[in-house]
């Protein structure tokens, strides 16, 4: 294995959806990942998947247990001032809705797409490094086993993440960040026990923010607001669901089931953008350009939109001889991505505790969701970004 067309980085959901569509487009690419398949696989993360992404995965070829294991849901509701509000998508958007279906499935949709049909994924790789991406012959290299590799190719796919090597390789005068990190985290738990609500909760209570969501209709994924230093290790299950309990409006409180938890863990909140997405034969896509803190549910959504973009781009290119797709990945892609860090960053703003907020931010959070819970014009905007702004 020396050579291929696309030297993917990364086997998260953007590198396997990347492999899987140039695959079906007949673009060889071979994924170098430096983690497990059991790793990447044990990692639980994004649960709401936008109509595009569903799209786009059925596209792909991975879109039939999505289709008969996916919740789709109409709706979702805010909570406030011990008040609960029903977002209705059906009813705003003319029918349109998200599919709860968890990260950790698509994923595993994916390799198996990718096993069943053959296709070379090195996991476990050490030292993986990116070459001369600014010139003709690009090439990736890494350690296996003590054993040192070279795969040359045509171009590089940085989709490995937000702690990946992609987008450090690159020359700080040639790249920009814009970066906020917020003062606190989310600690989440998942546990086999049925949602509180058959939709979502986002809550605001003083105690900081809540969210009750799901994988499936035994199985609850509930995060609560935290310190941004907080140990995990310091939260007996017992601990959680008292904390989670005090911060839903009393119908939830009364409704919630809890039992031993199977998954605990502390994710910090950032929004993150670089710019721009393309250096040379090195295209940057998913974590591994941008981060979303998760309240809008949109950080994997982004990832599959970006994949989209080059996917239609670099088969433009191989299959047409195109550079028109390639040239201007960048800049789509961006347009898009800033939209949902707006989306992002706002749904953060109104509905956690800021220490440094004050009375004012306070009331200015009253403010919009007060707004919010009485206003078609708000709750429709809201409604439309929620379900992913189209492509
Ligand atoms: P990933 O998933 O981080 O995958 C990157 C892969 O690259 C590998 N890697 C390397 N491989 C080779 N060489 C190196 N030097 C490498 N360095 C790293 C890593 O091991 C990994 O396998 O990025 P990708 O594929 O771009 O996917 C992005 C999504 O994972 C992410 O945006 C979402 O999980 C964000 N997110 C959510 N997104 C949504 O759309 N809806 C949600 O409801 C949602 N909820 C969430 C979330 C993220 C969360 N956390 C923990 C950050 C909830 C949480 C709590
Ligand atoms: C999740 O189910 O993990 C989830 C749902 C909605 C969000 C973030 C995470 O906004």
């Amino acid at each position: 294995m020396t050579r291929t067309q696309v030297a993917i980085i990364g086997a998260g959901p953007s590198g396997l959806l990347l492999g899987q569509l140039l695959h079906r487009a007949g673009i060889d690419a071979v994924i170098i990942e430096r983690k497990s398949a059991a790793y990447v696989l044990s990692r639980i993360r994004a649960g709401v998947l936008e109509q595009g992404t569903v799209d786009v995965l059925a596209r792909a070829g991975v879109g039939d247990r999505l289709k008969a294991e996916g919740l789709v849901h109409h709706g979702f509701a805010l909570a406030f001032d011990g008040r609960r509000r029903r977002i209705d998508l059906g009813s705003l958007l003319g029918g349109r809705h998200v599919t709860v279906y968890g990260q950790t499935e698509v994923t595993r949709d994916l390799m198996d797409a990718r096993q069943a049909a053959g296709l070379p994924t090195v996991y476990d790789a050490d030292e993986v490094a990116l070459h001369d991406f600014d010139g003709p012959n690009p090439r990736v290299s890494w350690r296996k086993d003590g054993v040192s590799h070279s795969l040359s190719c045509d171009v590089i796919a940085g989709c490995d993440g937000f702690h990946g090597v992609s987008r450090t390789s690159v020359p700080d005068a040639s790249i920009r960040t814009f970066e906020k990190v917020y003062p606190f985290g989310w600690l989440g738990i998942l546990a086999d026990v049925p949602p509180v609500s058959h939709e979502l909760i986002y809550a605001n209570h003083e105690r900081g923010f809540a969210l009750c969501s799901m994988r499936s209709a035994s199985r609850s994924r509930y995060y609560v607001q935290c310190a941004i230093d907080e140990k995990v290790e310091a939260w007996s299950d017992q601990r959680f669901w008292d904390e989670l309990r005090l911060r839903l409006d009393p119908e939830a409180a009364e409704a919630l089931v809890t039992g031993p938890s199977i998954e605990k863990s502390v994710a910090p909140l950032r929004s993150f953008v670089a710019e721009p997405l393309r250096f040379g034969r090195l295209f940057l896509v998913g974590d591994a350009a941008h981060i979303v803190p998760p309240t809008g549910a949109k950080g994997l959504n982004l990832a599959v939109g970006d994949v989209h973009y080059l996917a239609t781009a670099l088969e433009e290119h191989f299959t047409g001889g195109s550079q028109a797709g390639i040239d201007a990945y960048s800049a789509t892609a961006l347009a898009r991505i800033w939209k949902a860090e707006r989306f992002s960053w706002w749904m953060t703003s109104i509905l956690h505790r800021f220490p440094e907020g004050g009375e004012f931010g306070q009331r200015m959070q009253i403010a919009e969701l007060d707004y919010l819970f009485s206003s078609v014009a708000a709750q429709t905007a809201l409604a439309e970004n929620y379900v992913g702004l189209p492509y």
